[in-house]
């Protein structure tokens, strides 16, 4: 693998207007733009067809059946644990998962909403939340991270429509801009003062269902959780993180940072800028 992989290899293994739909240019405007930078989050409608959702949630499914281990039963489950099951790079296992992981139009809107020039992959991660699956807990996604900077956003693709009942995700308005809470881990902890904390504040919290083919993007530093799923239907949804390219590493500020630098970026030095063979290059202006 090299550092500076562009292609998507698995678009051939695709319908030709599924791998279009994955690299077409999907406009965004300065208003959503600056919507993102003041929220910490947007979601947009229409991104994706129902035939790539569809085409690529087969393959994601198949790869998350095949990986995920946990055959216990709720009660006996972690919040945590309760909360989605987690499969993480499945890009290097699966060619459509990796075409669609290297989705050129979502790298693009990634790095424009953040208004950076290029954009890497930090990971990609589905996260399965089972019918009878537990909420996720408040929390931001940088506690995680050793990066050293704000310019990271992920983008949460629901590979079918995902209505209240199902734990769409929700998101703090403006929370990027706080500083409480940022090194609590998701936990019990983390839902019950984050959820203090966003009162007192008294931000708006935005928790609306998901259309088919909507999806959205949040910084990592702004707060979000989703329900319970209360259907009968599995929460199937696929997720990139990015982030700016050129960002170093940062010295590693807890035991989650410690292992996130050996998992994702191994072989990254701090201080230098993180291009591992795990962190290819998936946008960038004027390519
Ligand atoms: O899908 C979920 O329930 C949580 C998603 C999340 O925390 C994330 O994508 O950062």
């Amino acid at each position: 693998m090299s550092s500076s992989i562009t292609a998507a290899s698995g678009s051939t293994l695709l319908p030709a207007a599924v791998a279009a739909d994955l690299h077409e240019h999907h406009p965004v405007t300065a208003d959503q733009c600056a919507r993102y930078r003041r929220q910490g989050f947007i979601k947009l409608k229409d991104v994706l067809s129902a035939a790539t959702l569809h085409s690529a949630g087969a393959a994601i499914s198949a790869e998350v059946a095949r990986r995920s281990r946990d055959v216990r039963p709720m009660a006996s489950r972690s919040t945590y644990e309760k909360a989605f099951l987690q499969v993480m790079n499945l890009w290097c296992d699966d060619p459509i998962a990796r075409a669609f992981t290297f989705s050129r139009k979502l790298a693009r809107l990634a790095g424009e909403l953040m208004g950076v020039d290029g954009v890497r992959l930090y990971h990609d991660q589905a996260l399965y939340k089972e019918p009878g699956g537990g909420i996720t807990p408040w929390h931001c996604d940088q506690q995680y991270w050793p990066l050293a900077t704000d310019h990271t956003i992920t983008v949460w693709v629901p590979l079918q429509a995902v209505p209240l009942p199902m734990g769409p995700l929700a998101f703090s308005d403006s929370s990027h801009r706080t500083d409480f809470g940022r090194a609590l881990e998701i936990s019990d902890d983390s839902e019950h003062e984050v959820a203090r904390r966003l009162t007192l504040a008294d931000l708006p919290v935005d928790e609306g269902a998901f259309a088919l083919g909507e999806v959205s993007f949040h910084s990592g530093w702004t707060f979000h959780r989703a329900g319970a799923n209360r259907s009968s239907d599995m929460r199937a949804v696929m997720t990139m993180i990015y982030f700016a390219d050129g960002t170093r590493l940062a010295e590693p500020a807890n035991r989650n940072q410690q292992r996130d630098r050996d998992t994702w970026m191994p072989g990254s030095r701090v201080g230098e800028a993180v291009a591992t063979e795990l962190n290819p290059l998936l946008w960038s202006r004027g390519d």
